[in-house]
């Protein structure tokens, strides 16, 4: 299935807007750390937008998404109010969840958003239970579950393939291959040249595809989600992409300057902006109220969040455990 204009327009709309979203939220934490107050662990996606807004294109509102410590652009392109991600964020008592959570663990149950984590590959174990979930109730929704190359050489990814291709559960397996695990290049911990080649152990398609390319990424998701739906089981996508920061704010950039310009030259957000205008699909000057209008909406949402009270304290138990 190809995209309207409007579609298209969009999709590079959500993408400016993590960006801008990456961006600010740098921005705040490092104002907060120079003012000797420490917010906590702050990982960007910046540079993996296509491979967020593509995959959830794909899927419906009630699917069910796990997300990871790298998630505000999963929470975004899911579709949580920007101002409760953007309260979350930044732990105030409105976020996602309720200002407990914060950036790694942002929870929004009406869109079936279950949660970043902040234990490397912990969305994998925890799709299975959705995915079966869906299979007792005779629903046809889709669980996908986002993860690292690094959380790929985790026991519980091997678990989850086996467990998910023996009993065709409808899971999506999207590695956000960015070439690195904290400092670890992926060729120290992954002896194949390419993770999806891991699918063949299961009997379920392993596919790779560009990560950075909104279209290719689209396409990819669209058919592990169709088969998953259908009842044929799962499939593992590798999206080869590049994070543009390093690991997280308080781990120093280590990655060879070379590597990191040549990806840039691959922006996802880049590359779909030359494609809009190559087609003839934008103009300039669109895209540029595009981008005016993200920068806007994002300023509404951190208006929001500042004007938020803190959690409290007295309300941790309510939050944490099911009634
Ligand atoms: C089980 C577990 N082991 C180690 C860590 C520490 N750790 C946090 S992020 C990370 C790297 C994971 O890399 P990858 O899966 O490639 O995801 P990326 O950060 O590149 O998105 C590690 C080792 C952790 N949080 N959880
Ligand atoms: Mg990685």
């Amino acid at each position: 299935m190809r995209f309207s204009c409007e579609e298209l327009k969009e999709m590079y709309g959500t993408m400016v807007l993590i960006r801008e979203f990456e961006l600010s939220t740098i921005e705040v934490f490092a104002q907060r750390m120079r003012a000797g107050d420490f917010p906590g662990a702050l990982h960007s996606s910046e540079g993996q937008e296509a491979i967020a807004v593509g995959v959830m294109s794909r899927l419906r509102p009630d699917d069910y998404v796990f997300s990871t410590y790298r998630g505000h652009g999963h929470a975004i392109a899911k579709g949580i109010p920007l101002e409760r991600v953007t309260a979350e964020v930044h732990g105030r008592a409105t976020g996602a969840s309720r200002g407990f959570g914060g950036s790694m663990h942002l929870f929004w149950k009406p869109l079936n958003f279950m949660g970043g984590n902040g234990i490397v590959g912990g969305g994998l174990p925890l799709a299975l239970g959705t995915a079966y979930a869906a299979v007792k109730r005779g629903t046809d929704q889709v669980t996908a579950v986002f993860f690292g190359d690094g959380a790929a050489s985790q026991g519980a990814f091997h678990e989850s393939l086996n467990m998910a291709a023996l009993k065709r559960w409808p899971v999506v397996y999207v590695c956000e291959n960015n070439l690195y695990a904290a400092t670890t290049h992926v060729s120290g911990n992954c002896p194949l040249e390419d993770i999806a080649d891991r699918a063949a152990a299961y009997g379920i398609p392993g596919v790779t595809a560009d990560g950075n390319d909104l279209l290719a990424v689209a396409d990819a998701a669209g058919a592990a989600v169709a088969r998953a739906r259908a009842g044929q089981g799962p499939t593992l996508i590798e999206f080869k992409t590049y994070r543009h920061r390093a690991h997280c704010m308080v781990i120093p950039e280590h990655r060879p300057n070379q590597e990191r310009t040549a990806w840039r030259e691959r922006d996802p957000i880049q590359r779909l902006a030359a494609m809009l205008l190559s087609e003839g699909l934008a103009d300039q000057a669109q895209l540029d109220e595009i981008r005016r209008r993200a920068r806007e909406r994002l300023e509404q949402a951190l208006e929001f969040m500042r004007q938020s009270p803190l959690p409290q304290p007295a309300d941790i138990e309510e939050v944490l455990y099911a009634p």
